[in-house]
């Protein structure tokens, strides 16, 4: 029969928040460093729910509720000593949550000297995968998406003097979600971004973006948003150049600008930053922000008009010693140094947005930036919750990193397999981007090509590069199959700029060997050896960033001998030794 008992409707409504889209933070405040914040880093205590008990509606096992007066009968505590430091993943912290996934909680107090013409949010640079916020025993909101920021208003439930904050971190992997079950990194789970708490004047100004118009270099574009729907008047400031523009808000607290300016171009060799200062009634926000131009005109990249080849490295969000996700800057610094080295001048940031301050120091280093959301192999295409989430971790990113010269190319997805709804979800958030950011490139790193073994030929001919303004394009001749790589031709019909968005090949750091014994660092170097020969004969390439700079964890990886649990593809070994193969990229991007 069909028919439902009312029991079997009252369980699958009580499922229904678990299937739907649960999302519920507010649009995003960015400039954050510019804020005044308390910062909530540092020790949480913490229970591990493997049965994700907290969550029942049962005074016994309700964690989000401020802590119960000790007599309550209660079955959790959250134990002082008990503890996770914040930012960080969980399995680096503790042996024994090392492989753990599933429904952890945090929980800390804090103290406030609450002002009462102020506003209040907590903004949490990331956590992976799905976070709850409770505060003073409320439910505040919570959030998908492991690897962008977001943010609640708390100002009604925020006290004067100590306050009790519980946050639930989840990250299980579900076959909707994004990326889906299987990706070839750790799935580090917990609060592994910044935490703090923004006192923000009311009325503040929530983002704005400035950026040379790339229609018309001879003036800046952009727009100011403010927290509320109302109209004010704005300044906005250049000191170094000048500059100084009234601005007004219209009555959705919306001012867009095109301002006529001649800054110096930001460039790898020339990385100018300059001092961008916005102020309304109520609120100043001040910035470092570069100008440039980036396009691609036929097969050629284009940067402030002038052609360039991207030579890049790919990199994981990995801490460079010892593994981890990378929380404090001095790590993301010392990626970065390690791509300078190389003679890089732009690194892909796979497979998801990484910290803000990679981004921020790339715009410092002058590197340029391929930053992307983890779509990431074969997602479910066709279920609306993947593609609203995809869609979401876009927005957050985009809106967060609007304002970086560094970041040239937003790319939409990691090696997807050719199909209609596949291509239909993909086309949706290319056109989304556009919407956002029109200033730059939009890619997706492909890999279905036609071979053709007489010819030894690769023909690019995925139907999604009509929709991209790059080809880029994931390939591993040599590792995964393939020989003579240094005489593998390329060839299409798209008329637009070829990036070798990865190759690589693995070995096992202080193996030495024959350059035909796989695992060995000589191995390695002679992929390396014969792609750069590969290279210098296709004349539609405008870029490479090779798989990867530093090993990395993974899952997938369970040779006992060469991997145990590590990704061998490392230019440099997972304690940070340089491996033959970095030196011969090294010396390729010096004399291209
Ligand atoms: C790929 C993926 C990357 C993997 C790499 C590998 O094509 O894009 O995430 O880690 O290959 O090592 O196989």
């Amino acid at each position: 029969t069909y028919f439902l008992s009312l029991n079997s409707v009252f369980f699958l409504l009580a499922l229904l928040p678990q299937i739907g889209f649960t999302q519920t933070s507010e649009p995003l405040i960015t400039s954050i460093s510019a804020r005044n914040s308390i910062s909530l880093d540092g020790t949480w205590n913490y229970i591990v729910d493997p049965y994700k008990t907290g969550f029942r509606d049962s005074k016994r096992y309700d964690f989000g509720q401020e802590t119960p007066e000790e007599e309550a009968f209660v079955e959790y505590k959250f134990q002082a000593g008990n503890t996770l430091k914040v930012p960080g993943d969980w399995n680096t912290q503790k042996e024994e949550i090392f492989y753990y996934e599933g429904l952890l909680w945090y929980q800390r107090t804090f103290q406030v000297n609450k002002k009462n013409n102020k506003e209040y949010a907590l903004y949490f640079g990331a956590a992976n995968y799905k976070t709850t916020v409770f505060l003073n025993g409320s439910k505040i909101g919570s959030h998908e998406g492991g690897f962008t920021p977001f943010n609640f208003n708390v100002t009604a439930k925020l006290r004067e003097g100590k306050n009790h904050i519980v946050v639930a971190v989840d990250n299980e992997r579900r076959p909707e979600y994004v990326p889906t079950l299987k990706t070839d990194w750790w799935n580090y789970g917990g609060i592994t971004r910044s935490v703090k708490l923004l006192e923000l004047n009311t009325s503040y100004i929530r983002t704005f973006k400035v950026q040379l118009d790339i229609e018309d270099p001879d003036y800046l574009k952009g727009f100011v948003h403010l927290s509320d729907s109302l109209e004010e008047n704005l300044t906005l400031r250049i000191p170094e150049l000048n500059l100084s523009k009234k601005l007004k808000t219209n009555e959705s607290g919306v001012a867009e600008f095109s301002i006529k300016a001649k800054p110096q171009r930001w460039s790898p060799e020339n990385p100018k930053l300059y001092e961008v200062l916005i102020s309304s009634t109520h609120d100043t926000l001040k910035e470092t922000i570069g100008f440039r131009t980036i396009e691609a005109k036929d097969t050629e990249i284009l940067l402030n008009g002038k052609s360039i080849f991207l030579k890049g490295i790919s990199i994981h969000e990995e801490a460079p010693f010892d593994g981890g996700r990378v929380y404090n800057e001095d790590q993301a610094k010392q990626l970065l140094t390690w791509a300078k080295e190389l003679n890089a001048n732009y690194v892909r940031l796979a497979h998801y947005p990484h910290n803000e301050a990679m981004v921020r120091e790339a715009d410092r280093m002058g590197l340029l930036v391929w930053s992307e959301i983890p779509v990431y192999w074969d997602i479910l295409w066709e279920n609306s919750h993947s593609y609203q989430v995809a869609e979401q971790m876009l927005t957050e990113m985009i809106t967060r990193d609007q304002n970086r010269a560094s970041v040239i190319i937003w790319s939409v997805a990691n090696e997807t397999p050719q199909g209609e709804a596949r291509t239909d979800f993909l086309k949706k958030l290319i056109t989304k981007t556009k919407e956002l950011d029109d200033d730059r490139l939009i890619s997706a790193a492909l890999h279905e090509v036609r071979y053709d073994r007489e010819e030894n030929t690769k023909y690019i001919e995925d139907e999604l590069a009509n929709y991209v303004d790059l080809l880029s394009i994931n390939n591993y001749c040599g590792w995964y199959g393939g020989s003579d790589c240094q005489n593998l031709k390329w060839a299409t019909n798209f008329n637009k700029p070829m990036i070798m968005s990865e190759y690589g090949g693995g070995s096992l750091q202080g193996l030495n060997g024959s350059v035909d014994e796989r695992w060995t660092e000589e191995f390695q170097a002679e992929i390396y050896r014969q792609h750069v020969k590969m290279f210098n004969k296709i004349p539609f390439l405008a870029g490479v960033s090779p798989w990867i700079l530093k090993d990395f964890r993974s899952p997938l990886r369970m040779h006992a001998t060469y991997q145990n649990y590590w990704n061998r593809k490392g230019l440099i070994s997972d304690r940070g030794i340089k491996k033959k193969a970095f030196y011969i990229l090294q010396d390729f991007y010096k004399t291209k």
